[in-house]
């Protein structure tokens, strides 16, 4: 029978550790004598993972046989981190290995950290990918994961003379975690010619004959639940050369060097993440990875229904795909070409289908980051999908002309095809068409998609097409996980840890914010992980922070509509004002530590600039005698999940300060505020909803409006712009040249003075600035400020992924758990 937690588990610690030795011995080949850490991280894993592998296989099976409906989320990125620690909790023996591995003379932190992440994504959406496959597995759906296998994930960032330096994240050398199905392999086709024929009813039939091949080889990864046995999956496609026969023939032909260069062209379809995060650079080989991943999942979920077989008309009671932002709209013109060319269906039969089946989430509303891919493109590489994206917009604006007679912009304007020169195809508008449901992730994020860049599609389609769903994280990795003493404490005042199942429940401990021995238990874990932070700080870069000044914290991907100028900046300020103060005032000023993480996309050269600032401004400020602890800046290379782990635990205050109306949702600001820091933050994304819900006096809000930035922006435009003063004696300093060359900065400033200021960095500062001190005089109360810390803790149950993943299993999927008590 399925217990409530893994079946799998070892019966105990004795038991772990005879499978540890096993792996040593046997599957590594080495002796425990000569176990170093690198090799018992390894021995553990792969002990783990034969414990996953049984609840895995027993799961397919289930899901195989009851055959219930699956979610499918299609995921150009997947931004998984770690996976030893995460199994050992889910599975809920992270003690019994802890014992184990210590009895053989290993400390459990130090094997944890010998893995390698696997860093699969950019930012905020490929981390959500992976937050909704452990809440999917927890509340067991039956769900898959459908991604790319890159050879290279995101690159390692390094900070050479304060500059960022790209170090490829070659992270294959060893993973346990995943097993190849050599056996599950597609040929995937591109470029080559379309035939049109006439059957012998007189019916046209269309066929492509692609002129390349590439193989998609199917790599699958098990996504462990929370306290359950279920074990879903996640398939990472690898691409290679299509036939071994193929190219022997061209070997024994001569031909040798060239077919091994087409082999290496099949394998650089896979090869590389791209890593730019809300921006689009219409590269062939994107489009290609797109295409390769596309076609391959849905050759997959295709072949799984006909399984079944059951009539087409019920593949979307079958079959729900999630798009991730636009990066798989291909799979809405694949499965309508699969349906009509291959399948023989007529076309508003299989289109109907289509729709059915695909609900697509806008993660921003960036111009920049909109895809559009251009027409010439598609016809040299993807020629049948071309006359078949023609063909739906032949439709679709033939509907909106029967709606809309009378306004002719309107078809220019909606147009999946856009007519500039070169035309584009603009793959928003073409996931809108394609899908049942359309949902922004937070609620001023899918206001504002419904009146700006999707109002006419509102029209068209009535508004309960669109829908929100504000994002969530997992309270297993960003608490339980990356906090285990503060989940430790929450669970003895809330029953126990329920709590990681049903967030909700966090709201008990909204009476021990007064409790003045409860705060000092809270107020120790605090200290406890700003000091581990502080050393790694030490040991990494040998920077002395002191625990007991005020974290700051900003780490999150650098671009200039997150305004990380703004935060180094608001630094400068704050440096020149206590260098302007008398000594006896100076030491009673508020002591903090300014925490900077994240990577800049390779070729944005501003984001360079500000990285490049930050380091600069860090170098002067750390060794000035005048300020000592006052006020110390450090800038924390390679951001990933791993670190995510580490820092956010520690931040007293962290930093989510996006002009108003362009981060979509954020959600390290969820992770900061769970795990007990505050927030200062703009009026954008899901701030909005924290606020609601933890209350306005336990945020630092400041800045203006989102529906004030596009007169401000006129007004800029229209040399209405009188800087901020403040902002102009920043300006001063660095031209001054008190952190380096100027000209070194003269972009970064230049935006804010020469060029229109785009972000309000201007507009805002002031608030900014006088938001800070409010920090500043609230710290110096501790009592209260921790009481404000656990109040936003106990009222941050919406925010669970878990949340999330129920209200689009409810409202765009239709699917429901497969419930695991009784065994099939
Ligand atoms: C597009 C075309 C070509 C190459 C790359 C891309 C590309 C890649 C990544 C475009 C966008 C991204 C990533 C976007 C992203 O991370 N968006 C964030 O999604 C989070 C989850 O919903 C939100 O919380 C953030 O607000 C949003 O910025």
């Amino acid at each position: 029978a399925w217990k409530k937690h893994s079946v799998s588990g070892f019966s105990d610690k004795d038991g772990f550790e005879k499978e540890l030795v096993r792996h040593v011995e046997t599957t590594l080949a080495r002796s425990m004598y000569n176990c170093d850490e690198n090799a018992a991280y390894a021995a553990s894993s792969l002990a783990f993972r034969d414990r996953l592998i049984l609840d895995w296989n027993r799961t397919q099976q289930r899901q195989t046989y009851r055959d219930n409906k699956r979610v499918y989320y299609l995921s150009l990125e997947f931004l998984m981190g770690r996976a030893l620690d995460n199994a050992m909790l889910n599975i809920g023996q992270k003690d019994l290995a802890k014992a184990g591995l210590s009895e053989l003379g290993y400390r459990i932190e130090d094997i944890i950290d010998q893995e390698h992440d696997a860093a699969l994504g950019n930012g905020g959406l490929g981390r959500l990918a992976a937050c909704f496959l452990d809440s999917l597995a927890s509340l067991n759906y039956p769900a898959w994961g459908y991604g790319l296998r890159y050879r290279y994930g995101i690159f390692k960032q390094q900070i050479v003379n304060g500059y960022q330096v790209e170090v490829p994240d070659y992270w294959l050398h060893f993973n346990p975690w995943e097993f190849p199905r050599h056996d599950i392999s597609i040929d995937i086709g591109f470029h080559g010619q379309v035939h049109k024929k006439t059957d012998e009813n007189g019916k046209t039939v269309t066929s492509w004959e692609p002129g390349q091949m590439v193989k998609a080889v199917a790599y699958d990864v098990p996504i462990p639940g929370y306290d359950t046995p279920t074990t879903n999956n996640l398939r990472l496609w690898s691409s290679e050369a299509a036939s071994e026969e193929f190219d022997f023939q061209r070997f024994n032909r001569g031909e040798y060097e060239s077919a091994v260069a087409e082999q290496q062209t099949a394998e650089t379809i896979s090869a590389v993440l791209y890593p730019n995060d809300n921006l689009d650079r219409g590269k062939e080989l994107r489009l290609k990875q797109q295409y390769f991943w596309v076609a391959a999942s849905l050759y997959d979920i295709v072949r799984r229904f006909k399984k079944s077989r059951r009539p087409w008309r019920e593949f979307p009671d079958q079959v729900a795909i999630q798009l991730n932002d636009t990066h798989p709209t291909l799979a809405v013109v694949e499965l309508q070409r699969v349906l009509i060319d291959l399948e023989g269906l007529e076309w508003d039969d299989a289109w109907n289908i289509v729709v059915e089946t695909f609900g697509y989430t806008n993660h921003t509303v960036l111009p920049e980051a909109l895809e559009k891919w251009s027409v010439g493109l598609f016809q040299h590489l993807l020629p049948r999908h071309l006359q078949i994206i023609y063909d739906i917009n032949l439709f679709f604006l033939q509907k909106v002309e029967r709606m809309f007679p009378d306004d002719r912009d309107m078809l220019r304007r909606i147009s999946i095809i856009e007519e500039a020169s070169p035309k584009m195809v603009r793959m928003a508008y073409l996931a809108i068409v394609g899908s049942h449901k359309v949902n922004g992730v937070a609620e001023l994020h899918s206001d504002l998609i419904k009146t700006t860049i999707f109002k006419d599609f509102v029209a068209i389609f009535g508004p309960d097409k669109f829908t929100n769903v504000t994002n969530g994280i997992t309270p297993r990795r960003w608490l339980h996980q990356a906090n285990a003493k503060l989940s430790d404490l929450i669970a003895t005042k809330c029953e126990g840890n329920g709590f990681l199942n049903d967030l909700t429940m966090l709201s008990k401990l909204e009476k021990f914010a007064e409790d003045k021995e409860f705060r000092k238990e809270w107020a120790e874990i605090k200290f406890a992980n700003k000091v581990r932070l502080a050393k790694y700080i030490k040991e990494t870069m040998g920077i002395s922070v002191n625990p007991s000044a005020l974290f700051d914290v900003q780490v999150k991907r650098i671009h200039e509509y997150k305004r990380q100028q703004m935060n180094i900046f608001g630094v400068i300020h704050r440096y020149l004002t206590l260098k302007a103060m008398a000594p006896e005032k100076r030491k009673k000023q508020q002591p903090r530590v300014s925490i900077f993480g994240g990577k800049a996309a390779p070729g944005y050269w501003m984001a360079k600039q500000i990285i490049h600032l930050i380091n600069s401004v860090g170098s002067v400020v750390n060794n000035d005698a005048d300020i000592g602890d006052l006020l110390k800046v450090v800038f924390i290379a390679d951001y990933n999940v791993s670190k995510a782990e580490m820092i956010i635990p520690a931040s007293d205050l962290s930093e989510h300060i996006s002009t108003a109306g362009t981060e979509a949702s954020g959600t390290s600001n969820m992770k900061f505020v769970l795990n007990g820091g505050l927030i200062i933050g703009t009026c954008d994304g899901a701030n909005i909803e924290i606020t609601r819900e933890t209350g306005e006096n336990n945020i630092f809000l400041f800045g203006n409006l989102a529906e004030d930035v596009e007169d401000l922006r006129h007004a800029h435009t229209y040399g209405q712009h009188s800087l901020d003063p403040d902002l102009v004696k920043v300006f001063d300093e660095i031209n001054k040249g008190t952190f380096g060359s100027p000209e070194d900065f003269g972009g970064l400033v230049a935006s804010v003075r020469e060029h229109g200021d785009y972000y309000l960095v201007s507009d805002d500062f002031h608030s900014y600035i006088e938001t800070h001190a409010l920090v500043d005089e609230a710290y110096k109360n501790q009592e209260e400020w921790v009481s404000k810390c656990v109040l936003s803790v106990a009222r941050m149950g919406f925010f669970s992924s878990d949340r999330c993943i129920n209200e689009y299993a409810e409202s765009i999927w239709n699917v429901e758990p497969l419930v695991v008590k009784d065994d099939a």
